[in-house]
This record gives C-alpha cells, structure tokens and sequence, in this order.
C-alpha cells in the first residue's frame, strides 16, 4: 500500500483492525510498515520526494500481487505529485504483472475530487495494468471493504 503522506494508510490499517502494525525505519530512513492479515502481508509506505532512496523501493516490491495506492482526494495540489509517483512504481519491472486499487479517500471532505475527476488526474486509462478505483473514508470505513473485494476476487482469478 503506496500513496503521499497523509493520504491515510495508517488510518486504513488500524480502520481494517489491523493491530499489530509493526513499524521499521530500514536502513537510510524511511517508514515502512508491515501487517500480516489472514494470508495477505501488507507492506505500507510513503512515496514523495524520495529520489535518493528510490533504489531501494525493489526489496520490497518483490513478490508484489496487488497495489494498493491511497489518494488524498481533497488535495487537488498534490494529485500531480501523486500521478507521478503512481507511474514510477507500476514502470518498476517487479510491478509489470500487479494489479491496481486506487482508493480515492477522503471523500467525507467537502472538496474531494470524484472518483472520476481522480481517474483522470491518475491518468488511469492509459494504463496497461488491471485496475479498479473506489471512493473509500477511513475514519468510517466507507468504501474499504468493496476495495478490498476487488482485489481479492482480481487476485483469486489469476
Ligand atoms: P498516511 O499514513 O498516509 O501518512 P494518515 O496518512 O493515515 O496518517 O492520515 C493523515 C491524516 O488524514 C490523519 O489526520 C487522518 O485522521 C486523516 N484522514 C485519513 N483518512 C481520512 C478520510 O477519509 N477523511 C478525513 N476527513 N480524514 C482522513 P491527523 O489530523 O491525525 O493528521
Ligand atoms: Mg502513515
């Protein structure tokens, strides 16, 4: 599970009941945070201005079946940023066969761009990778579960 800080992927572990969110910082700092739930292992971090540590995002894309990458949807300043690190990881060779949850949060927000207006800012068309988009609230957990369903049912066909 990919996105900007703040996006909410902390909140979405603990919302999922995730308890035992265990926290690392590896090597040349960064957060990573890993759960394992049922069969599936989580492994959960920030993307952002990371460009000197970017190297090292391959140890743990490794083995990757799904992504999942959380959106800020009310942050219509950062969705550029946010397109652009969605590309950078799904151009990684570990990511060609992964398939794609986009959970546009935040849609509690007044502002929040729909699930379309995020669509096309991810430019999510273009893409050569299964994909689906769901318009979740983590505090509440509207919309996590219906994500989560694609994904496995996505993940159990292949
Ligand atoms: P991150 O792990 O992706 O960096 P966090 O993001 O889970 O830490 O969330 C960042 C902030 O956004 C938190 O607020 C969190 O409560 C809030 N947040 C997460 N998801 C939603 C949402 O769907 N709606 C709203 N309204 N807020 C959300 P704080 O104030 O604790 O920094
Ligand atoms: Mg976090």
């Amino acid at each position: 599970m990919l996105g900007l800080d703040a996006a909410g992927k902390t909140t979405i572990l603990y919302k999922l009941k995730l308890s035992q969110v265990v926290t690392t910082i590896p090597t040349v700092g960064f957060n990573v945070e890993t759960v394992e739930y049922r069969n599936i292992n989580f492994t959960v971090w920030d993307i952002g201005g990371q460009d000197k540590i970017r190297k090292l995002w391959r140890y743990y894309l490794q083995g990757t079946d799904g992504l999942i990458f959380v959106v800020d949807s009310s942050d219509r300043d950062r969705i550029n940023d946010a397109q652009e690190e969605l590309q950078s990881i799904l151009a990684q060779p570990e990511m060609e066969k992964t398939v794609l949850l986009v959970l546009a949060n935040k849609q509690d927000l007044p502002n929040a761009m729909s699930t379309s207006e995020v669509t096309q800012a991810l430019e999510l068309q273009k893409l050569r990778h299964k994909w689906f988009i769901q318009a979740t609230s983590a505090p509440t957990g509207d919309g996590l579960y219906e994500g989560l369903d694609w994904l496995s049912s996505t993940l159990c066909s292949k």
